[in-house]
This record gives structure tokens, C-alpha cells and sequence, in this order.
């Protein structure tokens, strides 16, 4: 996926190593060691993303890079596997190394109107028509996590607001966290 939105390959072993728990940095990432040199010293997180705006802290990544990547990405309490029915197209692609760029135009054209309605169904299209076997706990056909955003136009002031919220098994919801400006 880095290649596909123009972000140097390098970069998602820096995102792995800001998430992941050690302190021994993967290929090209970067722990502790490298951002307690920098000028302003500071420590990896070494846990989940509480906000994806925790993109900006990671070394390496460029403002571009980061405004690239947040349309596309979210930063959730747990681990979830991608929903194939809402996915972007650029996130469709991120699944395989097999899906290209008009394989995931194709699949994100035959959702439209018609959802896939179950896991085995988009495993077996994408086994039957591209000869691609991906692992069914990578994606799903529902999901917990909504983000709503809203803009409030106050004079030539926009404000643009954030609401996570999560739906429970029992179909109730609960807002996770709200924000002004990013979430
Ligand atoms: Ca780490």
C-alpha cells in the first residue's frame, strides 16, 4: 500500500515499531535509541495508536506522507479486521500483494448496490477470479467502529468535528471519544 499512495516502503516498518512493545527496531524503523537523539528527545509509544494524528510523531514521515496516509487509515483500541463492504479502494489493496490497483477497482464496483454479505463470499471471489487466497481473518463484511464527522460553519470559521463511536454486541452504541480538528 506505501508504494501505491507514494510513501516510501521504510515507513511502515517505522509505524510497526512505534505500535509494537519491544524496543528492537525492524528493518529501517526506528526505536527509542534513534528518537531520544533527535533535538527535541522523545520516546516511542510502544503501544496502540490512541489517535492516528500519532502519525506525525513517527520518525520519518513527512506532513505529506501523513496527510496521505489519514483519509486511509484509523486508530482503534484493538486490533479489527478490514470491512470489505466500506473499504477504500487504496485499503482493498492493502489486503494482498496479488490485489492490484484493477482488482481492487473491480471488487469495490461489484459492492456497489449489492454488499458482499458474507466473508466466505469475497474469499471465494477472490480465489475464483483472480487465483488470490487471502486469509479470512483479514476482513470482514460488518463493523464496530463508526467515525461521523460533521462541519459547523460559524462565519468564515469552519470547524470540523469528530465522533468514534463503537457498536456492542447487543447493538447499542457508545461514543469513544469526540474531537475539534482530528480525533
Ligand atoms: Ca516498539
Amino acid at each position: 500500500m506505501e508504494e501505491k499512495v507514494q510513501i516510501s516502503p521504510f515507513v511502515a516498518n517505522r509505524v510497526a515499531d512505534w505500535i509494537d512493545p519491544n524496543l528492537n527496531a525492524l528493518a529501517d524503523g526506528a526505536e527509542d535509541l534513534l528518537y531520544l537523539g533527535l533535538g527535541v528527545p522523545y520516546r516511542t509509544a510502544n503501544r496502540l495508536m490512541a489517535s492516528p494524528s500519532e502519525l506525525a510523531a513517527v520518525a520519518g514521515l513527512s506532513r505529506r506522507d501523513v496527510s496521505a496516509l489519514l483519509p486511509l487509515v484509523t486508530a482503534l483500541p484493538k486490533s479489527t479486521p478490514i470491512n470489505v463492504n466500506t473499504a477504500p479502494e487504496m485499503v482493498l489493496l492493502s489486503l494482498h500483494e496479488d490485489i492490484t490497483p484493477r482488482i481492487a477497482a473491480e471488487l469495490a464496483a461489484m459492492r456497489v448496490g449489492t454488499a458482499f454479505e458474507t466473508v466466505d463470499e469475497f474469499v471465494k471471489k477472490l480465489k475464483d477470479d483472480y487465483g488470490i487466497t487471502l486469509d479470512k481473518k483479514l476482513v470482514s463484511v460488518s463493523s464496530e467502529y463508526f467515525l461521523v464527522t460533521s462541519d459547523a460553519a460559524i462565519g468564515r470559521t469552519t470547524l470540523r468535528m469528530y465522533s468514534l463511536l463503537e457498536r456492542k454486541d447487543n447493538d447499542t452504541v457508545r461514543v469513544m471519544s469526540r474531537g475539534i480538528g482530528s480525533y
